[in-house]
């Protein structure tokens, strides 16, 4: 039976399930890059370079082994505009008997595969995406059976499940999460280590050539490029990982340095999103490490949660919860985006610092994105939809299923609590403890009010007022509610000055 195998950009994994069966003397897999694709939102332009590069690799590899491959280039003169449109070509050229898909990431694509069928007049049989440790179904009946899920218990789970650092049915080191031992700050005398990085091939020097001529006008620098685009490189940047940063990955997880974009952090989910790699073998590896005696006990615990806990956590809400959950917004917030999101200037530094290193490499690591940009917009009030079309847009490991959750549950409590049990919310000390931007910035972060004033400090105040209702009776808040309740009526109202005054000037 001629079967059409239609893989998309995040799916270039040799053991994808649409691949597994696949006959090398009849099967045509068909890879498309697609205008609507590359716009629905208009992604970094590094990371259009770094999808259809690696797409190129991976259509070049299945040749090498023999597949027939039908690759549709973006400057290629006919070419559908978008994967279903690619598809109806597609299936009047090869004539196949069916068609065999992969589920994707993103619910807008899953709604219009389901209708592929009637498009193309073959039978589309979409498999599910387990590439994942936790299938769709497992999450929704473990979910389901929760009073009050947790991703700590889900993680604890999986914990079992996977067997990684467990000692018969007990957790290694007697406890499940090194948390308290992983939120030191770095000093600036400490010695990072270089971050893996790959020169431009010929394939990847035409997808720059075309990315810099059709995508002129979208954030972001295109070069320099270092991103790996192959599976081999991928595995590069894995080993490199165990071998220099794994080791102090624990120790300075939420840590925050001024102009150091990397840190110890693994710089690998572009690659596991992507399919490049999967997260069994990273974290296979990762526990090797650990029992060889390479890495610390609360290093390997804090990157395997990172992947089998949060990484699994989300997409399985992503999937349970859609399609109302993109519009959900708790705190009916209805800002506008700061322009300043878009040119990183701005005199806060810490926003200035992530917004700029954004910009010039697609990457920020989690506290950057949770305790900086997703901080600032949830205390000024900016709508969720609005920053998660830009979240979707900067960063090269975005997709749906992952960034919408981390937005907008994790980082705007725009779900009212469904993903985190308090809001990330913070004032200018959190921000100074964990990175040294203050000392290099233009406003005193010991300073709770006037022009002078880190504004991450009233606006922390003015987000806890403005919300009174949503959140006081959060136990995780019972603090600062309790600090509130002792304001005096002038503290407050200087709060809100500040605050308007501003967000006005905005
Ligand atoms: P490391 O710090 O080295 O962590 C190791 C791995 O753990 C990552 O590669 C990633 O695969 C996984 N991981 C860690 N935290 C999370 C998490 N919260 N959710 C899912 N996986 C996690 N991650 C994405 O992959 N794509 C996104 O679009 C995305 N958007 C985010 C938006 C916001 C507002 C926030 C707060 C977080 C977002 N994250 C997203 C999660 C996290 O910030 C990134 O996975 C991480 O920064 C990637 O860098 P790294 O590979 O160096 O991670
Ligand atoms: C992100 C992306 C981009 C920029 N371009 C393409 C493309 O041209 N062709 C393609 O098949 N996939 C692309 N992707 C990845 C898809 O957007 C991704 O598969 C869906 O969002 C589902 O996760
Ligand atoms: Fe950011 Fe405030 Fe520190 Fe400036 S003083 S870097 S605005 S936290």
């Amino acid at each position: 039976m001629k079967t059409l195998r239609f893989i998309l950009g995040d799916q270039l994994s040799r053991e994808l399930a649409s691949l597994r069966d696949i006959d090398a003397g009849t099967d045509v897999v068909l890879m498309a890059e697609v205008m609507d694709e590359a716009t629905y939102v208009r992604h970094h332009k590094k990371k259009i370079a770094f999808v259809f590069s690696a797409m190129r690799h991976f259509a070049t590899e299945l040749q090498d082994r023999g597949y027939q491959v039908d690759y549709r280039r973006l400057d290629d003169r006919q070419y559908g505009k978008s994967l279903r449109a690619t598809l109806v070509q597609a299936v009047k050229r090869h004539r196949p008997d069916r068609v065999v898909v992969t589920e994707p990431g993103e619910w807008r694509l899953l709604t219009d595969m389901r209708d592929w069928q009637s498009a193309c007049g073959r039978p589309v049989e979409i498999r599910d995406d387990d590439r994942f440790l936790c299938a769709r179904k497992q999450f929704n009946d473990w979910f389901d059976a929760q009073k009050q899920p947790r991703m700590e218990y889900f993680y604890r789970q999986m914990r079992r499940q996977t067997g990684y650092l467990m000692v018969a049915d007990k957790p290694a080191g007697g406890r499940w999460n090194f948390d308290t031992e992983n939120r030191n700050p770095l000093k600036d005398n400490v010695e990072l280590p270089a971050i893996k990085q790959f020169r431009p091939d010929a394939i990847t020097a035409d997808v720059l050539t075309l990315v810099d001529e059709r995508f002129a006008d979208h954030f972001g620098e295109l070069t320099p490029f270092r991103f790996a685009v192959t599976r081999s490189q991928a595995l590069a940047v894995l080993r490199h990982f165990i071998a220099n940063a794994l080791p102090r990955f624990g120790d300075y997880q939420d840590a925050m340095l001024q102009d150091e974009r990397f840190l110890f952090h693994s710089i690998l989910s572009l690659y596991l999103n992507i399919g490049l790699l999967t997260p069994r073998e990273v974290c296979d590896r990762v526990e090797n490490a650990y029992q060889s005696g390479h890495v610390p006990l609360n290093c390997a615990e804090g990157f395997i949660r990172q992947i089998i806990g949060w990484r699994e956590y989300v997409r399985g809400i992503y999937f349970h919860e859609m399609p109302d959950y993109a519009d959900n917004n708790y705190f009916s917030a209805q800002g506008k985006l700061p322009v300043f999101y878009w040119t990183g200037e701005t005199d806060m530094n810490c926003l200035h610092q992530v917004i700029s290193q954004t910009r010039d490499e697609a990457y920020a690591h989690h506290i950057q994105r949770l305790m900086i940009t997703g901080n600032f917009a949830m205390l000024a009030g900016v709508a969720p939809g609005e920053i998660h079309d830009w979240y979707l847009r900067v960063y090269a490991d975005a997709y749906e299923w992952v960034e919408l959750p981390n937005t907008l549950g994790m980082s705007q409590f725009a779900d009212g609590g469904l993903l985190g049990s308090k809001p990330y919310a913070a004032g200018g000390n959190y921000i100074n403890k964990m990175s040294n931007y203050c000392q290099h910035c233009r406003y005193k972060v010991s300073a709770k009010s006037g022009p002078d004033a880190c504004p991450f400090n009233y606006l922390y105040w003015d987000f806890l007022i403005r919300n009174r209702d949503q959140l006081e009776h959060n136990r995780r808040l019972a603090f600062p509610y309790k600090h509130l309740a002792r304001m005096s009526e002038e503290r407050i109202a200087q709060i809100h000055r500040d605050s308007r005054r501003f967000l006005q000037s905005l």
